[in-house]
């Protein structure tokens, strides 16, 4: 029997290839220069796609695929892919969740600790000889002891939240209702008043269109000048406008920021401002949870085409 086809819209890891490979045609869109005319000769024959969390399985590529059948997602987030377009059709999704969720969690608190102690100038200035030369780095800000908000209260702000716990922190958080697994830490109906009461504010909101610019000017203003953001979620959670401004006019204190509008050609305004944190979208980025999403990824094509129930399915 010949093997299903699949459109693929991003890299993978070696590991991954070998087993996309042995199991299907892959079509690496990604790798392709006039992607029209490839669609236009491989399209019909496209079974599925296996796509990143930031790459968009759009309308526009769902319609010029008519043989399509399931969307995997290699990654938590599905944002990226049109549920409506693919819902119309019966196109089934699927994503990544749970393994990557303790790596994110780890990734927010390491960039809290990372932007808050000064570390990356820190170690420049260990590393330049100007330690040798100027004497002792500037005193930078403490973290535990410190109110922190969260945004979200699924699967990752819940570690990112138990995390913080062992700072001896002030624990909030805002989500569309108070959680009952969330006892110890106080609910706070909206973002403005979580930002006020936080020093801290993680954005971890799993992204949709309701949740587009939930962070904007009013949450930054709340947050303050001695306040930090950090987003390990979605750039389109966070008015990205309105936060240069802020970080610019430093009615915002730092950002730390693992994600971002139009990656990975983000706004060059962010390289200008010496009060952030920039990381190019690696909270998931551990060779162990890299490998537990691809097989998690390929683990879902291959249940959809051997006919079983999908082991993480979104529609
Ligand atoms: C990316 C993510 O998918 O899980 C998500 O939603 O954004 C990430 O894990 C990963 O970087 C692969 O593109």
């Amino acid at each position: 029997m010949s093997k299903p086809d699949v459109l693929q819209l991003g890299p993978y890891p070696e590991w991954d290839m070998e087993r996309l490979d042995g199991l299907f045609t892959m079509h690496p869109l990604f790798a392709v220069d006039d992607k029209a005319a490839y669609l236009a000769e491989h399209g019909g024959k496209i079974r599925a796609i296996a796509t990143r969390g930031e790459l968009g399985a759009t309308r526009a590529l769902i319609e010029a695929l008519p043989a399509l059948e399931i969307i995997s997602v290699y990654g938590v987030g599905f944002d990226a892919v049109d549920l409506d377009a693919a819902r119309e059709r019966g196109i089934r999704v699927t994503n990544t969740p749970d393994v990557l969720t303790g790596d994110v969690a780890d990734f927010g608190i390491a960039m809290m600790l990372c932007l808050s102690r000064g570390m990356i100038g820190a170690e420049k200035w260990a590393r330049s000889g100007d330690w040798a030369a100027h004497g002792t780095y500037p005193a930078q800000r403490r973290v535990f002891g410190k109110r922190a908000g969260v945004l979200g209260l699924g699967r990752i702000g819940f570690e990112v939240a138990r995390r913080l716990s062992g700072f001896d922190m002030e624990i909030a958080y805002s989500d569309i209702g108070p959680k009952d697994y969330a006892r110890d830490w106080q609910f706070v109906e909206n973002p403005e008043e979580l930002a006020a009461r936080s020093d801290f504010l993680f954005v971890t909101l799993a992204a949709s269109k309701a949740t587009r610019h939930t962070v904007g000017r009013r949450v930054f203003e709340a947050l303050g000048p001695e306040g930090m953001l950090i987003n390990i979620s979605r750039a389109s959670n966070i008015d990205e406008e309105a936060l240069l401004s802020a970080l610019e006019s430093g009615k915002l204190g730092a950002a730390a920021l693992d994600v971002f509008e139009n990656e990975p050609d983000f706004d060059a305004r962010f390289r200008a401002c010496r009060n952030v944190l920039l990381q190019p979208h690696l909270a998931s980025g551990t060779v162990e949870t890299r490998k537990a999403m691809g097989k998690l990824m390929i683990d879902n094509l291959e249940a959809h085409f051997a006919g079983v129930a999908l082991p993480t399915p979104v529609i």
